[in-house]
Order: structure tokens, then sequence, then C-alpha cells
């Protein structure tokens, strides 16, 4: 097989078979945005406001759900809405990380009810399979698909070397529901196909002030990033406008990337 990076998004479709997976791939190409928004953002108002300027440049949305001082069930209703006008998914970025049986209710039960509206989300190796198998038996049923965090992107991070490579062994063994990994970079063998979600990803900053770390989507997609993920680069300019046009910028910037990588010569 060709190896993923150099395969276009369409034709890596027949190497998925979790429903998430195979709509993110479909939704991509459909919208020419390999573009993730993150909404880090602490207010239903606004959070819905970036959402529905960022919508027609998205793929996906990303969110932490519990940054939101003012989250109830309107707000919920309110993205899915938003994701169907739109055509995006949502990945609620939580960052999992406890045994297996905490994360079946941290997953489908409390105020959030995740697995009900997520159609991605991701957790930390650190527990071991039990985790994987955990968040599956709730993800599953759903057509839910799980990332890894393989890698990350903040300076001093451990997630590197020995235990990037456990995280892609783990995968290994949940392929119908784990799709991919959070990663700076292609990972995986030749044969394998993973999809690759990078955040740290902004034009013109080498970082902030706690340890992230930018690379701009040229260089991620580059080295393998599928989806690139862009927070404060889209919204933090301001108003809807400026957030429409910033999303808009970094969708062509992504696409262009991707073509040039899969060898397509033209661009959006
Ligand atoms: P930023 O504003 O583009 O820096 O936001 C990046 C987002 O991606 C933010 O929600 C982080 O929690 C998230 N993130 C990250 O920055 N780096 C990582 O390695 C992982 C997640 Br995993």
């Amino acid at each position: 097989m060709t190896p993923p990076h150099s395969q276009t998004y369409s034709s890596r479709l027949s190497n998925h078979t979790n429903p998430a997976a195979r709509a993110l791939l479909q939704c991509i190409e459909r919208k020419r945005s390999n573009l993730c928004v993150s909404v880090d953002v602490s207010t239903k108002a606004r959070f819905l406001e970036v959402v529905d300027a960022v919508g027609p440049s998205v793929c996906l949305i990303k969110t932490h759900m519990d940054i939101l001082e003012d989250f109830d069930a309107d707000l919920l209703e309110q993205l899915q809405a938003l994701s169907k006008k739109h055509d995006f998914l949502i990945f609620e970025d939580r960052k999992f990380a406890d045994i297996g049986n905490t994360v079946v209710l941290q997953y489908s039960k409390g105020t959030q009810r995740i697995a009900s509206w997520s159609h991605l989300t991701n957790a930390h190796i650190v527990p071991g399979p039990g985790i994987i198998s955990g968040l599956a038996s709730v993800g599953l049923p759903l057509g839910r698909g799980l990332l890894l965090l393989a890698e990350m992107s903040s300076e001093g991070t451990l997630a590197r070397g020995e235990y990037t490579d456990a995280a892609v062994r783990m995968a290994r063994g949940a392929r119908e529901f784990v799709v991919g990994f959070i990663a700076q970079r292609r990972l995986g063998e030749e044969g394998e196909d993973w999809l690759i979600l990078t955040p740290g990803v902004q034009l013109g900053a080498a970082g902030d002030t706690m340890g992230q770390q930018y690379n701009t989507p040229s260089k991620v997609v580059g080295e393998g990033a599928d989806v690139i993920i862009v927070g404060r680069g889209v919204y933090a300019k301001g108003g809807k406008e400026e957030v429409r046009a910033e999303a808009e910028r970094y969708r062509r910037e992504g696409w262009a990337a991707y073509e040039k990588r899969v060898g397509i010569h033209k661009s959006t």
C-alpha cells in the first residue's frame, strides 16, 4: 500500500472501518479542510459565536467543555445544531487518564455525557490498555472513535521516544476503536494508516509563556499531520468577522500543505 503520508484523504477511506474516522475523512474531502479549531473560551455566548464563525472552514471543532462557566444542555444542543448547519464533527479533548471503570462513567455520565455528542475523544496511555477497553465499551456501540496521546506539543513533555512507541503498540491492540494519535508527526509502520491530529499550530508565533510550542501548518502537515489543530491563532484576534477570516486563512494554508504533500499541484 502507498504510505498514508502520500495518499489522498478519500483514498484512505478504505483503510478505515471506524464510523467516526470515516466521517472525518469524508468531511475533510467534502469541505477541502483539514482544519480543526480548538474553541477554548469560557462563556457560552463567545463559544457559540466562535463556532458559528469558523464553522464553514473546519472539518472538526475541538472542545474543552469543562472550561465553560455557563455550560448547560442547551449549549450542547446548539453545538450539535451548528455541527449540522456547517457540516463538521466534534472532538472533546478530554484526555481521559484513569482506570477503565472510572473512564466508563466519565465518558458516559455526569453533567456532560461526552459520548452522547462527541464523535472523537482522546486518552492518555498511562493507565495501560484498560482505559481503551473501558472507553470502547461506551464509544464503539455509538460509532465513536478514540485518539491516543502519543506526543504533546508542550516543552519538556515526557511523551516521547519509548512512550510514543508504546502508544502505537497499544493502539494496534484496539484497531476498531483507536483511529489515530495526537502527535507532532506521522506514526506507525508502512502499511498502517493512523489519523494524525496535531496541536501546537500557529502562524507567526513560536509559543506562549507557559510552554506551548508552535509550528506552522506547512511544517506539521509536511511531517504527517492529517488535521491541524489551531486555537488562539484563530479566535484570539477579536470579533466574528476577524475570527471567520483567520479560520479561512488556516484552512487554505493547511489544504495547500496537504496538496503539496500528496503531489496535487493546485490550490484553493
Ligand atoms: P492553542 O491556543 O492553539 O495553543 O491551543 C491548543 C489546544 O490544543 C489547547 O486546547 C490544548 O489543550 C490542546 N493541546 C495542545 O496544545 N498540545 C497538546 O499536546 C495536546 C493538546 Br494533547
